[in-house]
């Protein structure tokens, strides 16, 4: 996966623009620092969350580096069970999945149900040259997807599809740009019942806009819907371009709709932006793409997310892109096995498939680093374990508290291994890790890339 954001050659100037953006703020322990967006190995867009098991599992496209069109050929799954480290699990779905698809992996949804997970996805069929939308299917939250029909589930020209399963069982896709699309879905949710039904854009329903006769109101693209104490919403992208986020009520799943104002007004870097809402463990978030990292535009996305609560009469309040995003639900265990690609924050790192499955993160230079929140080490580590494999001759990672330049509480020398996916295991001391610090994973070493790491443990004292 070496197409990433940074890159290699490219890339090393995105990664300085980043540190350089970051390091007023890491310089100086104890200060709160971005967590949005969400990733930053490489662009994404089009967030479609879903909480399953305890975990939300967030499903993105991906835009391609340097993009000057929607260029997304494959999208990608992360998830969390703490809404700031996130776990990344590569690309189980791309445009290969779909045989007959020619481009445009662009805004999908994911729903679970029946024992597996559906992802509906707008691409182009090869063989009309319109968009169509598309059913891949998977046994697990991160796949692989296989195409569920080997054809596509429906085709008007239209995009974005959204799925809402009702309480009583009824399934509904939602899509379109321009128009407003849903259809009954069956049970086995890749069949429908009916034909596709154009939902009314009245003023009334989706507001008014001015001077485009042909786009009478508001609603631009990008629905999702969902239910909440009996009232329907459906938050969508508003007035193109830029778009803002705006909202409609209904007291059923068709309808009929009343507008209900700006969820999140024109910010961000991007003219486009793309929500969805859910409620996980207590609290209720917002997810939305902007063109936060550096070289990100219309193109070149990112993903984010804040944490909100609803008015008391069931109203959403006005949400603004931040660079904090949302606060930390619970901890992450220190002494379990962790990925090295949950992350809250990388810097100058990329990740790629490991070899024994997974991901790992890779192009580790010099002076890199990973920042882990909230990691609770309560009455002390003793030592730490990671494993890694290296090409050239290695390097160290430090293990530091609180910043890059935060105490040092463990030193791991890593070898040559012999090979980029020739992995081992290294274990070194540590001492004066208690308590929940946010941990940094800083990478030191020659020139080059040192080493990958692919996952790592402390051991308690
Ligand atoms: O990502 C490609 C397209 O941009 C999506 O389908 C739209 O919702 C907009 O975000």
């Amino acid at each position: 996966m070496r197409s990433a954001m940074f890159g290699r050659a490219a890339g090393r100037r995105g990664a300085a623009l980043l540190s350089a953006l970051l390091c007023l703020v890491v310089a100086v322990p104890g200060v709160a620092r971005a967590d949005n967006p969400i990733v930053q190995t490489i662009y994404t867009a089009d967030p479609a969350p879903l909480v399953h098991d305890g975990r939300v599992y967030l499903y993105t496209g991906h835009d391609e580096d340097g993009s000057t069109y929607f260029t997304m050929r494959e999208w990608r799954v992360w998830s969390s069970a703490d809404m700031v480290n996130w776990t990344d699990h590569g690309s189980p779905m791309s445009l290969a999945t779909f045989s007959w698809a020619s481009a445009d992996a662009w805004a999908g949804h994911t729903v679970y149900r029946n024992g597996r997970f559906y992802w509906y996805v707008p691409v182009v069929n090869r063989a009309t040259g319109r968009m169509a939308i598309g059913v891949g299917v998977s046994e697990s939250p991160t796949g692989p997807f296989r195409d569920a029909l080997g054809r596509p589930l429906v085709e008007n020209g239209e995009i974005d599809p959204a799925v809402f399963v009702d309480d009583n069982g009824q399934a509904y896709l939602y899509w379109g740009n321009p128009n407003l699309w849903y259809v009954r879905l069956n049970t086995d949710m890749v069949s429908f019942s009916g034909g596709p039904t154009q939902i009314p854009l009245t003023a009334a329903g989706f507001g008014a806009r001015s001077g485009n006769a042909s786009r009478p109101t508001l609603y631009e693209e990008a629905p999702w819907v969902y239910k909440r104490n009996g009232l329907y919403y459906n938050v969508f992208a508003a007035e193109c371009c830029s778009e803002f986020i705006g909202y409609s009520t209904a007291p059923g799943p068709t309808g009929p709709w009343t507008y209900r104002g700006t969820v999140m007004p024109r910010q961000g870097a991007s003219f486009t932006n793309h929500a969805a809402v859910i409620d996980f463990n207590g609290g209720s978030y917002f997810f939305y793409h902007n063109g936060a990292l550096p070289g990100g535009g219309g193109f070149t996305r990112s993903v984010a997310v804040e944490r909100f609560t609803y008015n008391s009469d069931g109203t959403i309040p006005t949400i603004n892109m931040t660079a904090t995003g949302a606060p930390q639900v619970g901890t992450l265990n220190p002494y379990v096995r962790q990925e090295a690609e949950t992350i809250a924050w990388a810097n100058g790192v990329e990740t790629e498939p490991a070899s024994g499955g997974g991901m790992n993160v890779g192009w580790i230079e010099n002076g890199d680093w990973i920042r882990v929140k909230g990691v609770a080490f309560g009455a002390g580590a003793a030592s730490f374990t990671a494993t890694v494999a290296s090409g050239t001759s290695g390097g160290r990672i430090e293990l530091r508290l609180g910043g890059t330049n935060g105490t040092l509480v463990g030193t791991c020398e890593v070898p040559g291994t012999g090979g980029w996916q020739t992995w081992t295991t290294v274990t070194c001391p540590t001492g004066g890790a208690t308590g929940t610090h946010d941990l940094y994973l800083r990478f030191g070493g020659g020139s080059g890339y040192l080493f990958n790491l692919d996952r790592w443990q402390f051991q308690q004292r």
